[in-house]
Parts: structure tokens; C-alpha cells; sequence
């Protein structure tokens, strides 16, 4: 049942690989506590966005049905939220339409995003890749959303989200809840564990750099063992030690301890009793997820049940929406 009185938050995902500890610990975690504080939560899987990089057709169904259960596995409730996959719901495509209509090419142009994917999948260089802020404007004024949780890297989507919402209000009437982009407390920025200066990403080249959500112990406890720190040994929260600093910011996540108690509890031991403790740490975290995910996907009629009821919870949402605004840009009804 959607509850009117509760203020609205969206969030997609995209299902290009399997999410990466940086998605949990920085993004899926923190989302799915909003639905405990009070919020109602729309949530869907971004596969729509996914094919503006070029995916394996096979990879692309498996990646989306396997963060679908990881996301239940988590404790996502679906009696509190609305989770469903972005293509179940045909009306994000078609108000993605009419929104590209009320986009100016200049204001497509200048999003970052488009820039730095375009530098790196210059051989597709797609009109899917430029307008992608349309269709994630669609997906979320859709739901009349209150709030966008975003990562620093998202934030300049929301605004153009906005600015469209205020130009078709403004050009017609109230017809869309302007959004607030929301930057969570607890949101920490992962980093790779082998080049500590750039973002932990699914799609990174170098596997080793990147914990995945379903690695198994011993690869993750290896990972994190040649995971690139100093040469000092000592642990010490500073700016000019990234590698040990994004090992504490894991590890404190996940521990809740702060960093000068990380510092004392290593006092006096160097990285070979670091590394394997917060490599444990995640492995404890992430244990019964896994096993819950694992039952879940072995129930395929469960999940493709759960994505059926809420492909249609979405699209009775969506379908109030879209109809108000065919109806005001002129479109004849059937
Ligand atoms: N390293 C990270 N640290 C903290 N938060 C992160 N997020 C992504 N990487 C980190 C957050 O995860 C949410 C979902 O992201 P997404 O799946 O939509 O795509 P993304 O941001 O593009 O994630 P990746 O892993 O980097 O994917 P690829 O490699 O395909 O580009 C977002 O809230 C994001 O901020």
C-alpha cells in the first residue's frame, strides 16, 4: 500500500557486475536502513542505463537477478519497499521521451559523467550515454520522489533533474515533486585497494582492486593481504596514507569504532595484523548475506514472483504520473 504521508526516496542501481564492497558499505547499506526511519523507499535495478555501455546479453540477465536477491538477502523488506527492475516498468521509457524534448542539448553537454564515460568507451559513444540524465530525471520524477540519496558523483543528475521538473511545472503546472538530492551520514567513499586514490567500481580492470559482494573468504581475505598501503607499518589515520586510510574507513564501517581507537587496538603491530583483521571483519559481514542470498537464488519463482508484484506496485505509481503529463504536453487520449 503506498502511504502518502511519508516522504519519498528513490534509488537505482545499476547491474553491471556484482556490487563491490564500496556499493554496500557506501550506498546499499545506508538505503536500506531508510526504510526503518520512516520513509517510503522506491528502489529499482538501473538495467535500462546498463546497455549505454555495451553488456553481454547473458551477463546482464544474471548480474540483475543476483543483485535483486542480494538486496533481499540484505534485509531489504518488501512490505516496507518497492523494489523492482527499471525495463518491468515501460513508463520510464516513454516519460524519458518527453523529457529529452524538454532538455536543452547545452545542459546534456556539461554533465561530467557523459565526459569521463565518453572518454573511456570512446568507440561507443552512444545517445543513450548523452541523455542518460533524461532517463534518470524520468525514473525519478516518476515517483514524485522527496529524496535522492547520492554519492558526490550523482549529485550534478539530481539538479538537472530538478531544473527539468521546475521547467515543465513552471511551463504547464504543478505536475512533479521537485527532488532533494541527500548525501547519507554513514556514506563512506571506498577506495581501490590496489590504487587508493581511485574509487573502488565494479568495472575496474584489475579484479584485485576491488572486493566483490560475493568473493569467497580466502579471496578476500588475499585481497585485502596485497592490498597496497606504505612502506611506514604503522597504523595511522592520515591523508598521506591513503591506502591505510581506506582500510581504516573499511574497517570502522563495519566496526563502528573510531579511528583513534583503531590506532590504539593496533598500537605497537604493523600490517600483517591490520590487513587480516579487517579482511575478517568484512568476511563476518558479508558471511550471512551470502548464505541467504545463495538460498534465495536457488528459488527463481520466488524472485521472479517478487519482481512481477512489484513491477506492478511501480507502474501504478508511474501510470498517475505519465498520464498527467501526456495529458498536459497535448497528447490525444486512446
Ligand atoms: N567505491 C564506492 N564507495 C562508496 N560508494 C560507492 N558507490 C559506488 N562505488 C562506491 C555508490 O553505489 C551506489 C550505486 O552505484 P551504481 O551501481 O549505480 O554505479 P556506480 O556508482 O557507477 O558504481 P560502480 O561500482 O563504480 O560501477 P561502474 O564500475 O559500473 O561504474 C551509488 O550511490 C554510488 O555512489
Amino acid at each position: 500500500m503506498e502511504n502518502n504521508e511519508k516522504k519519498r526516496i528513490l534509488s537505482m542501481y545499476q547491474c553491471t557486475g556484482t556490487f563491490t564492497l564500496g556499493n554496500y558499505l557506501g550506498a546499499l547499506r545506508n538505503h536500506i536502513r531508510f526504510q526503518d526511519e520512516g520513509y517510503q523507499c522506491v528502489y529499482a535495478l538501473a538495467d535500462l542505463h546498463a546497455i549505454t555501455v555495451r553488456q553481454e546479453p547473458a551477463n546482464l540477465r544474471k548480474y540483475t537477478l543476483e543483485a535483486y536477491a542480494f538486496l533481499l538477502a540484505m534485509g531489504l523488506d518488501l512490505d516496507k519497499t518497492i523494489f523492482f527492475i527499471q525495463s518491468h516498468v515501460p513508463e520510464h521509457s516513454q516519460l524519458a521521451w518527453v523529457l529529452n524534448c524538454y532538455t536543452q542539448f547545452g545542459e546534456l553537454s556539461r554533465m561530467t559523467q557523459f565526459k569521463d564515460k565518453s572518454a573511456k568507451h570512446a568507440d561507443n559513444i552512444n545517445a543513450g550515454l548523452f541523455t542518460y540524465p533524461c532517463l534518470m530525471a524520468a525514473d525519478i520524477l516518476l515517483y514524485q520522489a522527496d529524496y535522492v540519496p547520492v554519492g558526490a558523483d550523482q549529485k550534478q543528475h539530481v539538479e538537472i533533474a530538478r531544473d527539468i521538473a521546475e521547467r515543465f511545472n513552471g511551463l504547464y503546472s504543478p505536475t512533479f515533486t521537485v527532488p532533494e538530492p541527500i548525501i547519507p551520514q554513514h556514506g563512506a567513499r571506498v577506495m581501490s585497494l590496489q590504487n587508493p586514490l581511485s574509487k573502488m567500481s565494479k568495472s575496474d580492470e584489475n579484479q584485485n582492486g576491488n572486493i566483490s559482494v560475493l568473493d569467497d573468504p580466502d579471496t578476500i581475505m588475499r585481497k585485502f593481504k596485497r592490498a597496497v598501503t606504505d612502506s611506514e607499518s604503522c597504523v595511522r589515520y592520515a591523508e598521506e596514507k591513503p591506502g591505510v586510510k581506506n582500510l581504516m574507513e573499511i574497517y570502522s564501517c563495519i566496526t563502528g569504532k573510531a579511528m583513534d581507537e583503531i590506532e590504539k587496538e593496533f598500537e605497537g603491530k604493523g600490517y600483517g595484523d591490520f590487513k587480516p583483521a579487517v579482511a575478517e571483519a568484512v568476511i563476518g559481514e558479508l558471511r550471512p548475506i551470502q548464505e541467504r542470498f545463495r538460498e534465495l537464488l536457488a528459488d527463481k519463482g520466488y524472485l521472479r514472483g517478487c519482481c512481477r508484484e512489484n513491477a506492478e506496485k511501480a507502474h501504478a505509481i508511474a501510470q498517475r504520473t505519465l498520464s498527467k503529463v501526456m495529458k498536459k504536453v497535448g497528447y490525444l487520449p486512446l
